[in-house]
């Protein structure tokens, strides 16, 4: 019976009799009002990451407080802040964020010891057992300093390649030996035994070639003792999280890590059903420790203009707010006198058997462009996959392309781009600047229009024509 109809039901009884008013509030009483407190019937967290200079805001801080009991800092414990020249350590704006969620009972997220952006200068100018203890003190110093009040830490951050088949991404961290994940684990929990210790990246929210690279990773960890606690998937999505979500979540719970949704946003006119998508899928699973996403209202968004969060600029809660405190509702035992249903275990998947990329042959171009559009009313996100279908790698490209007319960019990831309306070039970043022979590269961004949203033109990557996929 829904809950309308026992509402219905027990609005007729009022009529007929005192005596079974009592229905109402047994029915009716289920649903926490907060994002935390709901998510905390079922011992989970909900979270948000949050910039400590935006702490005098006190719209954002209203919501921060009312809604979450879980932070990490966005920027503020990356190495670049944490350790601005070679031994000397700076926490200043962690300590801001860290004892605001320590005096209001919220648990802290460390993000992140070790990550190929937001290096330091002066580490971007080491290599080899140079980089590699400078890297190794820095994670047994701040892990030190932190000790015993970080819930979970992302050791180590998108050391997967996109496109590359599950291998690692090329970075002067890889190039100081393959191990170098391990021994910073290694080090982390000598460092802050009482703290998960988890890998954590994005575009692994589906079962692909990056994401089973990943499980084949943290597979071969738990067989050999190293110590890894939790697989974070950041979930930066548009319109949709992959059909195999939860199942991706499952079979990394089956190794035996926890995994927690460490950086969602989401984007596009589905968005309210995603939500609820990716928080039923924690929920599902039962080593799915958290939600937290990544920023708080969209104004605060690294995604400009798309509108990604749960709160609108102006700090009012969005559809997709409802959709995920509904989704977490919708989980938790009602209070009746009936025994507390176990959550169903989710049947363990069989194992899929792991993708092998299939690097397509030379259709005649030496790219390949995948673009897909989520359109509303004055606006669309866009994602493009260029795959590189030559037979060399590249280091470094720009695909350029026409946009029609009435559509201008207004923001983007994953590249930089050069033009806003008519022809655009976007760029690598420094984290994505390769793309293997038969490997591929995803970015995206966020237009408006005045009607057309038809797909861009004459794309080419360096120079040559691309083909259309
Ligand atoms: O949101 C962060 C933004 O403010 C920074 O400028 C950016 C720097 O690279 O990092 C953003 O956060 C990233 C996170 O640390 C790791 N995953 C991707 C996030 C979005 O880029």
């Amino acid at each position: 019976m829904t809950p309308h109809a026992i509402l219905t039901i027990a609005r007729r009884t009022l009529v007929a009799g005192a005596a079974l008013v009592l229905a109402v509030p047994l029915t009716a009483s289920a649903a926490a009002a907060t994002l935390g407190a709901a998510a905390a019937q079922t011992n989970r967290y909900f979270g948000a990451a949050i910039a400590a200079g935006r702490m005098n805001d006190s719209t954002y801080m209203t919501i921060l407080n009312r809604e979450f009991n879980q932070v990490t800092a966005e920027n503020e414990m990356k190495w670049d802040a944490t350790e601005p020249s070679r031994g000397s350590f700076n926490y200043n704006n962690a300590n801001r964020i860290v004892n605001h969620a320590i005096s209001r009972g919220m648990i802290i997220r460390g993000h992140a010891l070790l990550w190929h952006q937001q290096m330091p200068g002066w580490a971007q100018g080491l290599s080899g057992s140079t980089l590699r203890s400078a890297m190794i003190n820095h994670v047994t110093q701040v892990a030190t300093y932190f000790r015993g009040k970080i819930h979970s830490w992302d050791v180590v951050n998108e050391a997967f390649a996109d496109g590359n088949g599950g291998g690692r991404r090329q970075s002067s961290l890889q190039a100081t030996g393959n191990d170098w994940i391990e021994a910073a684990f290694r080090a982390a929990r000598a460092a802050d035994p009482g703290a998960k210790l988890c890998y954590n990246d994005y575009n692994t929210d589906g079962i692909n070639a990056k994401s089973t690279g990943i499980y084949n990773m943290v597979r071969d960890f738990k067989q050999r003792g190293v110590p890894i606690d939790c697989v974070g998937f950041q979930s930066h999505l548009t319109n949709s999280a992959p059909s195999d979500y939860q199942a991706n979540l499952q079979r990394f719970a089956d190794l035996g890590v926890d995994v927690q949704i460490t950086e969602l946003d989401i984007s596009g006119s589905n968005q309210a059903n995603a939500y609820a998508t990716v928080t039923r899928a924690c929920l599902a699973v039962a080593r799915c420790n958290g939600i937290t996403v990544w920023g708080i209202r969209d104004s605060d968004s690294w995604r400009t203009g798309a509108n990604p969060l749960l709160f609108d600029s102006s700090g009012n809660k969005k559809a997709a707010y409802t959709s995920v405190l509904n989704a977490l509702n919708a989980a938790t035992p009602s209070p009746t006198p009936t025994p507390t249903p176990t959550p169903t275990p989710t049947p363990t998947p069989t194992p899929t058997p792991t993708p092998t990329p299939t690097p397509t042959p030379n259709p005649g171009g030496p790219c390949r462009v995948a673009y897909s559009v989520n359109p509303w009313n004055t606006g669309y996100t866009a994602a493009i996959i260029v795959t590189n279908t030559g037979s060399s790698a590249l280091n470094g490209w720009a695909l350029a392309f026409t946009l029609p007319s009435g559509q201008t960019i207004t923001g983007g990831w994953n590249a930089a781009y050069t033009g806003s309306s008519g022809q655009i070039t976007a760029r690598n970043l420094s984290y994505n600047n390769a793309i293997p022979a038969g490997g591929s590269v995803e970015f995206g961004f966020q237009a408006t229009h005045t009607g057309n949203t038809a797909a861009p033109t004459s794309f080419t990557l360096n120079g040559s024509t691309c083909t259309t996929a």
